[in-house]
C-alpha cells in the first residue's frame, strides 16, 4: 500500500480544516469563518485498503503579531518541511493574490512534492476557474498540479485523494485504521468550546481565548462531567463574553454542550468559568500551560 504525511499549507480562513474533515470523513479540526482558527498542528488520518494518508492540519499563514501567533506560524514551517507531500489550499472565490503565487514558491523551493487545491469553486463563478487556472500558470506555476475542489459540496475531493495516494510512497499504515486522529477526546472538547466561542464573539475577543479544561470524568450514571475556564485577555472581554445576566455565555456553552454530546455520543454537564490573564498570548509560561508550543517530530 501507500502511506505517509501530507501537509496541508495555506493563508489563514482558505479552508484547509474543512478539507480535511471532507476527506477524512470526520471532524478532526474546527473551522470556523474567522482567520487563526486552527492553532495546532492537527494530524487527519484517512485510511483505505489500498493507502493511508496522513493529513496535517497546520495555523494558516498569517502576519505573526505575538507569541502564539509566532508559534503557530513555527508551528506551520516545521511542519512543511517533514512530509511526504505538501497541499497548499487556495480560497479562489474572491480571486487570487500575487502574493499567494510566492507563497506557493517558497514552499515549492522546499523541493517536496506538491499541488494545489484552489477551494470554495462552490462560490466562485463558474467561467473563473479556468482564468485561476491560467494565471498559476502565467505566474510560473504550471509545473504543479492544481485541483478545483469544493469541500462544502464534496466536488472533486475523490480525484484529490486518489492523486494525493498515487504521490506518496509504498509503505505501511502509520496509523490503525479505526484512529482518525492524533488528538484526545479531551483536547477536541477545548476545540469544540473555542469553536463555539470563534463564530459568537467579533474581533480580538475569540483570537484571545484559552481554554482549560479542570475535570473531564465520565460518572457511573454515564454522564460527562465536564468543567472548564475560559481565558480571555482582559476585564472588558469578560464582561462581553458573560454578557447582559450571563445570557451571552449561557448561550455559547449551551451549543458547545450540544456539540460535545454528539462527539462523545453521551450526555454532557458542562460548568464553565471565565478567567482574565492579562495579555497571556505573549507570556511564554502561560501559552505553554494552555498546551502552546512547537510540536515535536511525527
Ligand atoms: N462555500 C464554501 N465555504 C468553505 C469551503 N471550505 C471552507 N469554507 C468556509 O471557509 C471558512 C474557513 O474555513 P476553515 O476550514 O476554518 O479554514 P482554515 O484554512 O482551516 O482556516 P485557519 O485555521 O484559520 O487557517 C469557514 O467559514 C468554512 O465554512 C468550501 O468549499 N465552500
Ligand atoms: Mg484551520
Amino acid at each position: 500500500m501507500r502511506s505517509g504525511y501530507v501537509a496541508v499549507i495555506g493563508k489563514a480562513n482558505a479552508g484547509k480544516s474543512t478539507l480535511i474533515n471532507v476527506m477524512v470523513g470526520e471532524k478532526v479540526s474546527i473551522v470556523s469563518p474567522k482567520p487563526q482558527t486552527t492553532r495546532d498542528r492537527i494530524l487527519g488520518v484517512l485510511t483505505r485498503e489500498e493507502h493511508q494518508i496522513v493529513f496535517v492540519d497546520t495555523p494558516g499563514l498569517y502576519k505573526a503579531r505575538n507569541a502564539l501567533t509566532d508559534i503557530m506560524m513555527r508551528t506551520t514551517e516545521t511542519s512543511a518541511k517533514a512530509v511526504d507531500f505538501i497541499l497548499y489550499v487556495i480560497d479562489g472565490h474572491d480571486g487570487v493574490d500575487g502574493e499567494e503565487y510566492e507563497a506557493v514558491k517558497r514552499y515549492r523551493a522546499l523541493g517536496i512534492p506538491m499541488a494545489i487545491a484552489l477551494t470554495k469553486i462552490d462560490i466562485m463563478p463558474k467561467e473563473n476557474i479556468p482564468l485561476a487556472l491560467a494565471a498559476f500558470s502565467d505566474a510560473g506555476l504550471d509545473d504543479i498540479d492544481v485541483f478545483p475542489v469544493s469541500a462544502r459540496k464534496g466536488k472533486n475531493v475523490k480525484a484529490l485523494e486518489a492523486f494525493l495516494a498515487q504521490a506518496l510512497p509504498e509503505g505501511d499504515k502509520v496509523f490503525e485504521e479505526e484512529i482518525v486522529s492524533d488528538r484526545s477526546e479531551k483536547f477536541m472538547i477545548s476545540e469544540i468550546m473555542r469553536e463555539k466561542i470563534l463564530l459568537k464573539y467579533d474581533k480580538e475577543i475569540p483570537h484571545g481565548i484559552a481554554i482549560v479544561i479542570n475535570i473531564f470524568r465520565l460518572q457511573e450514571n454515564g454522564v460527562w462531567e465536564i468543567n472548564l475556564d475560559i481565558v480571555c485577555e482582559k476585564q472588558a472581554h469578560k464582561a462581553i463574553l458573560i454578557g447582559k445576566q450571563g445570557r451571552a455565555i449561557k448561550e455559547v456553552s449551551s451549543f458547545a454542550r450540544q456539540d460535545m454530546e454528539k462527539f462523545l455520543g453521551a450526555k454532557v454537564f458542562l460548568t464553565t468559568y471565565v478567567k482574565v490573564k492579562e495579555d497571556w498570548r505573549d507570556r511564554p509560561n502561560l501559552l505553554k500551560e494552555y498546551g502552546y508550543e512547537e510540536p515535536s517530530d511525527f
